[in-house]
C-alpha cells in the first residue's frame, strides 16, 4: 500500500492530523493498536484552547462540540481561605472550552469514513523503517497478516509510548523530564458540578481540582502518593477529601455520585527533541508530555499537528521544503512555554513531600501576590487561554 502520509495512532493529535491532511487532498492512512471503543475508554482532558476549537471548526467538526461545549470566561485557584478567580474573558479577551478529549475523539473517529480517512485498528508491532530517506514505511500485523505501507512522510503520533520517537537515533536526540512526586486520582461522575468554573485547590492536605464535563456530569482529581492503589480509594473516601481540601463554599455545592470511572495518573514533564528526523515528524504526548494542571496536554498536540498540517501542505501542493524544516523549531518553540506554565503552575499548587515551610511560605506568597496582582493574574490568564501559534 502506498500513500502520502502514513499516521502512527489514533488518538486526538492522529484523528485531527488525518483530517486535516484528507481536507487539503493530501493522502494518508492512520494505524491504531487499539480497537476504537478502548481509545475512547481513555477519559483525559477536559478544557479546549481556542487553538483546537478553531481546528475543529475549520474542519467542520464542531457541531457537537458547540452544542455541548461549555464556554468557561475563567477559572479559580483555591488557597483554603479564599476563591482568586482568574478573568481570562477580562484580561485577554478569550476563554475557553469544556468539553471533554473523548468526545473530540469520537467526532474525529466518527467523521472518519464519511470524509475518507482510512483509520485502520488493531493494527500489532507497528514498526518504522527508513525514516531518514525519502521513501519510508510502516509495517504491522492485521488479523495475523503482515501488512506494509509506504508513504513519503511518517507522523508519529503514538502517544509517551509509542514506538516513534524510538525510532530516532539516541545520537541525533535530546530528552528532558521531570517525574513529579504524586499522581493524580481522578473520578468522573453524573452529578452536577459544585461550581460554574474549574476550581484548583491547595489545601494543606494537597492539590483537588473540581472540574466537569457538562451541566450534569463532574470529574474531581485529587493528588495522592505514587504508591497509592485506585482500591485503597472508596469513592465515599474520595468525596470526603474533595469536600475537605475544596474548602467549605465549594463542599456545601458538592453533589455526590457513583464513579462512572475512578484512575489515577502519574504527573511528568518531559520533552524530546527533536520533532522531526528525516521523515518522520513526532505530534502530541510522542513528543512531550506536561503535567495535566495547566490543561495543555492535548492543546499542545493540537498546536503541533496545526504546524505539522501547514508544513505537509507547503510540501505537497507547493514544493515548500521549508515548512517542514522549520516544524521542529516551531513546535518546540511553543511547547516550552506550555512546559514552564504547566510546571510553574504545578509547582505553586501541590504539596512535594521535600518542600519545608520556606517553600510553603512561597506558595503562600505567591498566592497572595496573584490575587493583589491583575498583571500576575493576566500572565496566568494569557498561558491559561492558550497563547498564540
Ligand atoms: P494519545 O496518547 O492520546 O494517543 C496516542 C494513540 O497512539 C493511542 O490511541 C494509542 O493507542 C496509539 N498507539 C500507541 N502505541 C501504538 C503503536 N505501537 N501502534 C499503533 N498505535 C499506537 N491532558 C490534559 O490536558 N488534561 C488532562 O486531564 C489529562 N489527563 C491525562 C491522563 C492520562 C492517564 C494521560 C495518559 C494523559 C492525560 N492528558 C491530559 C494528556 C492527554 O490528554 C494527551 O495530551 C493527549 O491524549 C495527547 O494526544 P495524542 O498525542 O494523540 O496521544
Ligand atoms: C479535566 O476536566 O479533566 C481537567 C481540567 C483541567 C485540567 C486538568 C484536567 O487542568
Amino acid at each position: 500500500m502506498k500513500t502520502q502520509v502514513a499516521i502512527i495512532g489514533a488518538g486526538p493529535a492522529g484523528l485531527l492530523l488525518g483530517h486535516l491532511l484528507k481536507a487539503e487532498g493530501i493522502d494518508c492512512v492512520v494505524v491504531e493498536r487499539q480497537t476504537p471503543d478502548y481509545v475512547l475508554s481513555r477519559i483525559r482532558a477536559g478544557v479546549l484552547e481556542q487553538i483546537t476549537v478553531s481546528l475543529l471548526e475549520r474542519l467542520g467538526l464542531d457541531g457537537r462540540l458547540k452544542a455541548e461545549g461549555l464556554v468557561e470566561h475563567g477559572f479559580n485557584l483555591a488557597d483554603g481561605e479564599r476563591l482568586i478567580r482568574i478573568d481570562c474573558m477580562g484580561l485577554t479577551g478569550k476563554s475557553v472550552v469544556v468539553y471533554g478529549q473523548t468526545e473530540i475523539t469520537r467526532d474525529l473517529m466518527d467523521a472518519a469514513p464519511s470524509r475518507g480517512l482510512e483509520v485502520i485498528y488493531g493494527a500489532e508491532d507497528v514498526a518504522l523503517h527508513g525514516v531518514e530517506s525519502d521513501a519510508p514505511a510502516i509495517t504491522f500485523r492485521k488479523n495475523g497478516a503482515e501488512r506494509r505501507i509506504e508513504a513519503r512522510f511518517i507522523a508519529g503520533c503514538d502517544g509517551f509510548h509509542g514506538p516513534s520517537r524510538k525510532a530516532i537515533p539516541a545520537s541525533a536526540a535530546r530528552e528532558y523530564e521531570r517525574v513529579y512526586p504524586f499522581g493524580w486520582l481522578g473520578i468522573l461522575a453524573d452529578v452536577p458540578p459544585c461550581h460554574e468554573e474549574l476550581i484548583y485547590a491547595n489545601h494543606e492536605r494537597g492539590f483537588a481540582l473540581a472540574s466537569m464535563r457538562s451541566h450534569t456530569r463532574s470529574r474531581y482529581y485529587i493528588d495522592v502518593p505514587l504508591t497509592e492503589r485506585v482500591e485503597d480509594w472508596s469513592d465515599e473516601r474520595l468525596w470526603d477529601e474533595l469536600a475537605v481540601r475544596l474548602g467549605p463554599d465549594a463542599a456545601a455545592n458538592i453533589t455526590r455520585g457513583p464513579a462512572l470511572e475512578k484512575s489515577i495518573a502519574p504527573l511528568r514533564s518531559y520533552v524530546f527533541e527533536p520533532m522531526r528526523h528525516g521523515s518522520l515528524l513526532l505530534c502530541g504526548d510522542a513528543a512531550h508530555i506536561v503535567p495535566p494542571t495547566g490543561a495543555k496536554g492535548l492543546n499542545l498536540a493540537a498546536s503541533d499537528v496545526h504546524y505539522a498540517a501547514e508544513a505537509l501542505r507547503g510540501y505537497f501542493t507547493r514544493a515548500d521544503n521549508d515548512g517542514i524544516a522549520d516544524y521542529s523549531a516551531k513546535a518546540l518553540a511553543r511547547v516550552w512555554k506550555c512546559e514552564r506554565f504547566s510546571w510553574s503552575l504545578t509547582k505553586l499548587m501541590h504539596r512535594f513531600p521535600d518542600d519545608g515551610p520556606f517553600e510553603r511560605a512561597m506558595q503562600v506568597a505567591e498566592l497572595d501576590y496573584i490575587a493583589s496582582s491583575v498583571a500576575a493574574q493576566t500572565s496566568i490568564a494569557e498561558n491559561y487561554v492558550g497563547l498564540p501559534v
